[in-house]
């Protein structure tokens, strides 16, 4: 087992662990004379708890006008976005991951989806908006907003993984936080009209093969895409969770390109190019590539590999108490559904069948669990997916071996958490 200290300079910013190890250990002792035996004891003010009656008990609550758009309670103002300071040069041109580990069910809130940005959340007046489609079509069309909300629209729950998500661990473990080693991932119900009606109203011509969308921010994000993809099921999306689209994901339109790395995902849409040929732009060329041990670059790996990763526990969130605890996470597959997860508590010596619950999706996360007890010994947990075309998620090992360790994108190896006996959890490698 062997563990890279981070090497480059500056500070992650996490909940200080130790102190809640602390809180946790003091509760053991501090149950009130004559309760009624419980599974676990309570932190927090006794004077709250059975059997006294609550003081939120007796008087009365916020009334209907106090919060005109609804906010997290107080006691959840721990769970946000973050970033990793040294990552980037500035906030404009940088990213925030999910606080995964905080998380259950496969979907992702809007105010919690990680961001990237090439060039800064663009601010884009709705009135103003357009869409514009040009090139190999019969003829030239400008969309408005309200043009694109008369089409039929669908729903489809989608993740959006980065190319980049786990590229800081391709030459080992890194960060401290499923957040920051895993957080490059959000999964939301889109609401948009299938881009394959708004090309065949501007009618493709027969040698339309390639789409370039262009974002109006700017970075004016530019990707090729091919029309197969584009036909097949990709969207003009402008709603995520029933609600508009947040500004950092592209208020009021971003293309959708589901199970495809992130970067093709253009926010704030403005223009759709067709060609007949790609265009081998900058994020297709010098970024966006996997350079090999032999010189030679991966180019247009578009579709996500079967991933998965253990949300809880995980450095950000420590095992609390011995005995019966729930081991939960995340799988998907750009390439259709997740069709098993198996979970180990040896480092890989015995694996077992997680349990898989709520909706399988194609190209959306699902959510696993494995029950268990601990008895206070250290564990090496780590999960792997299977999806349904039979692919097994990879080692980390066996992705060094394939690809060399010059890649940032498309890390989609398995990870592992080391449990120490004070149920604090370090990013570790095993091999
Ligand atoms: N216009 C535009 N679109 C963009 C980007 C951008 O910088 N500008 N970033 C891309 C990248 S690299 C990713 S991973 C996703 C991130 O989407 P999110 O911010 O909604 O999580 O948006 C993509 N679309
Ligand atoms: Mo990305």
């Amino acid at each position: 087992m062997s563990k890279q200290k981070q090497s480059a300079p500056g500070t992650v910013q996490m909940p200080a662990r130790r102190a809640f190890l602390k809180a946790g250990a003091a509760a053991g002792g501090a149950i009130a004379a004559g309760a009624v035996p419980g599974l676990a004891s309570a932190t927090g003010n006794p004077e709250n708890q059975a059997p006294n009656v609550a003081d939120w008990s007796h008087y009365l609550g916020d009334g209907v006008d106090a919060h005109p758009y609804g906010m997290p309670s107080e006691h959840e103002a721990h769970v946000v976005r973050r970033n990793v300071e040294w990552l980037t040069a500035d906030t404009q041109s940088s990213i925030n991951f999910t606080p995964l580990h905080e998380l259950d069910g496969i979907i992702t809130p809007n105010g919690l989806c990680f961001e990237r940005h090439h060039g800064g959340a663009a601010e884009v007046d709705p009135a103003d908006y357009q869409l514009m489609i040009n090139g190999l079509v019969d003829k030239p069309m400008i969309f408005t907003m309200d043009d694109l909300k008369r089409f039929p629209r669908v729903n489809r729950i989608y993740f959006l993984e980065c190319a980049a998500n786990s590229g800081m661990e391709w030459r080992g473990a890194q960060l401290n936080g499923c957040q920051f080693t895993h957080g490059m991932v959000h999964c939301v119900m889109y609401t948009g009209v299938p881009l394959k009606y708004i090309l065949e109203e501007a009618g493709l011509k027969t040698n339309a093969k390639w789409l370039m969308p262009e974002g109006g921010d700017a970075a004016g994000m530019n990707r090729s895409v091919p029309i197969e993809k584009a036909l097949d099921d990709c969207m003009i999306a402008f709603k995520m969770n029933g609600e508009a689209l947040r500004r950092e994901q592209g208020y009021p339109a971003r293309l959708v390109v589901p199970g495809w790395e992130g970067n093709m995902w253009v926010k704030w849409i403005r223009r759709i190019e067709v060609g007949d040929e790609p265009w081998h732009a900058r994020e297709e060329t010098s970024k966006y590539t996997d350079l090999l041990e032999n010189g030679k670059a991966r180019r247009f790996t578009w579709e996500m590999d079967c991933k998965s990763v253990i949300t809880n526990p995980s450095p950000q969130a420590p095992l609390m108490v011995k005995g019966h605890n729930i081991i939960s996470g995340l799988a998907w597959s750009g390439r259709g559904t997740v069709e098993r997860v198996d979970v180990t508590l040896d480092g890989g010596k015995n694996w077992r069948t997680a349990r898989i619950d709520g909706p399988v999706l194609p190209k959306a996360l699902t959510r696993f669990y494995f029950e268990f007890e601990w008895n206070g010994e250290g564990l090496l947990l780590q999960s792997r997916a299977i999806d349904s075309t039979g692919y097994i998620q990879p080692t980390k090992d066996e992705l060094r071996v394939a690809r060399g360790t010059n890649s940032i994108y498309h890390n989609n190896g398995i990870q592992t958490w080391h449990v120490q006996a004070s149920g604090e959890v370090e990013n570790v490698e095993v091999s």
